[in-house]
């Protein structure tokens, strides 16, 4: 009998950078233990957040489809052809390759930090339009990054689809836009999806899916931050939490322990009481005029709003 062969990740070793294992260890020391929402996202992870986008509780990913689908032409009219598209967190380029057709980039310029995966796209993409050059861009935009001299200086156009700017708070939101205009050139803009404020029972729901894939999702980190910091999580003694925080604003994401357990890793170690927990991501929500103001405060002059009949999810355009 052959029994499977299990891959072991030793413990006690840590396999990323000393920057990143000190900002784990920070925060999982802190008194509110606190991880980045970044950490979500291991191979096993984006692949949990793909089948989390087709849920049918997790309503942003079509219901901003349904606002492409229905207003793209509106969106291009505002943009304009020939621009240059800047694709932030690209992933598999779906979402700016059915815009395509309606805004004829005159040059598409997919950022994603999964690099692989990034460039299996854009390959397949350029088959498609051989017209519309393409240049893809493995790296990390949230914080400072400066656009290569191959990045036309033409009308670039920021896409920020799927509400991803919610998973900053506000300030760090208006830092991030801020630092887009600021490489958006005067004749440039930004399209951006935003969720938001509606019945909490609904916003609950689509973080806390009835078959336990966004529960999967966020547990999934416990065995990252094994991997990246050579901890000892035991998964089996946490349970996902997720609820609509109204005061805030926002969605919070928690790791709850099940019991009173410790967690050791290489130079630090934390005791959790029953019950106690890891903040794991926010994921803030707007209302159309509270998102205006927060673009009004990066320096972006709003040009186009569209929503769904529901009012569920918006997309925004907005000059530099
Ligand atoms: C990527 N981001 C916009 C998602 C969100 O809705 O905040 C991440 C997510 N977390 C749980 N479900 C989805």
């Amino acid at each position: 009998v052959v029994s499977p062969a299990i891959p072991a990740i030793p413990l006690g070793i840590a396999h990323a950078a000393p920057a990143i294992v000190a900002e784990i260890s920070a925060g999982l020391l802190a008194p509110a233990a606190h991880t980045s929402p970044k950490y979500l996202y291991d191979s096993l992870g984006s692949r949990l957040f793909e089948a989390i986008c087709e849920l049918p509780e997790y309503y942003p990913t079509r219901t901003e489809a349904a606002i492409f689908a229905s207003h793209g032409a509106e969106m291009a009219d505002c943009i304009g052809t020939g621009a240059t598209l800047i694709d932030l967190g690209a992933g598999n380029c779906a979402k700016a390759a059915s815009l395509f057709p309606l805004l004829q980039p005159a040059q598409y310029v997919p950022v994603d930090i999964a690099r692989d995966f990034l460039n299996e796209a854009v390959s397949r993409l350029r088959q498609r339009f051989p017209a519309i050059e393409m240049t893809a861009l493995a790296l990390d935009f949230s914080g400072h990054f400066e656009l290569p001299a191959a990045v036309r200086a033409q009308r670039r156009t920021f896409f920020y689809p799927g509400s991803s700017i919610g998973n900053f708070a506000p300030h760090e939101a208006i830092a991030f836009l801020r630092r887009l205009r600021g490489q958006a050139c005067a004749d440039g803009g930004l399209l951006i999806g935003v969720d938001l404020i509606k019945d909490s029972a609904v916003l609950d729901a689509a973080y806390d899916d009835a078959i336990g894939v966004t529960a999967a999702f966020n547990l999934n980190m416990l065995r990252h931050l094994n991997h990246l910091v050579g901890a000892d999580f035991d998964v089996g003694q946490w349970r996902h939490r997720a609820f609509f925080n109204a005061e805030e604003s926002r969605i919070e994401m928690h790791l709850e322990a099940r019991t009173a357990l410790t967690v050791n890793w290489p130079g630090g170690q934390r005791d959790f009481a029953r019950g106690e927990r890891i903040h794991t991501e926010d994921s803030y929500k707007y209302t159309r005029d509270s998102f205006a103001e927060l673009l009004r405060d990066a320096g972006f002059a709003e040009d186009g709003v569209w929503t769904d009949a529901a009012g569920w999810f918006a997309v925004f355009h907005a000059k530099a």
